[in-house]
């Protein structure tokens, strides 16, 4: 089902410092930037590799918002790994599979994602308390 790791979602206070921390440590370059209001993030994509259907990458995340996602994961967490992502071929094929196998899904339908992605969420307390992300890379 999974093609690849998509990317590790970092969650943390300040992105322009954790772009620089990131970039200059490990060589990476941003790819995209992008202000998601329906997610409540405003976010930076840094580029490791190129795999099959699509790349792979850090996503770094800065919360809009004290009560979105990432806001309350960074009160009652701290900075760090805030999820993980698979890319797959299909996301609306995964998602049915997946909830078939009794894991809940946080979305009903696929939202947009980084890139023009298409995404879906699953329920961490149903996947071993990790955060995670199916996505299905726009066709290039
Ligand atoms: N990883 C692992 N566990 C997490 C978590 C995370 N990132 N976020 C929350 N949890 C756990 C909490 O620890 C908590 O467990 P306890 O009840 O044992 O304390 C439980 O899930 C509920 O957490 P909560 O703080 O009460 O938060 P909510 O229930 O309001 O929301 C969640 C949790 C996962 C449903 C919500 O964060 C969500 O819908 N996330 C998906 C969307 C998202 O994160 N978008 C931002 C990223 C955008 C992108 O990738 O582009
Ligand atoms: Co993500």
């Amino acid at each position: 089902m999974f093609l690849r790791i998509d990317h590790i979602g970092i969650a943390c206070r300040d992105l322009e410092e954790q772009i620089s921390l990131f970039s200059d440590t490990f060589d990476l370059t941003v790819v995209a930037r992008e202000v998601n209001e329906e997610q409540g993030v405003k976010e930076a994509m840094l580029h490791i590799s190129d795999g099959e259907g699509g790349g792979s990458y850090i996503q770094l995340l800065e919360p809009l918002t004290e009560d979105s996602p990432v806001g309350k994961f960074l009160a009652k967490r701290g900075e760090g790994v805030h999820h993980v992502a698979f890319g797959v071929q299909d996301v609306t094929d995964a998602m049915g599979k997946i909830s078939e196998r009794g894991v809940r899904l946080l979305d009903e339908r696929p939202r947009h994602g980084s890139m023009d992605s298409r995404i879906a969420f699953l329920h961490p307390k149903d996947v071993g308390g990790m955060l995670t992300e199916l996505v299905q890379a726009a066709r290039r």
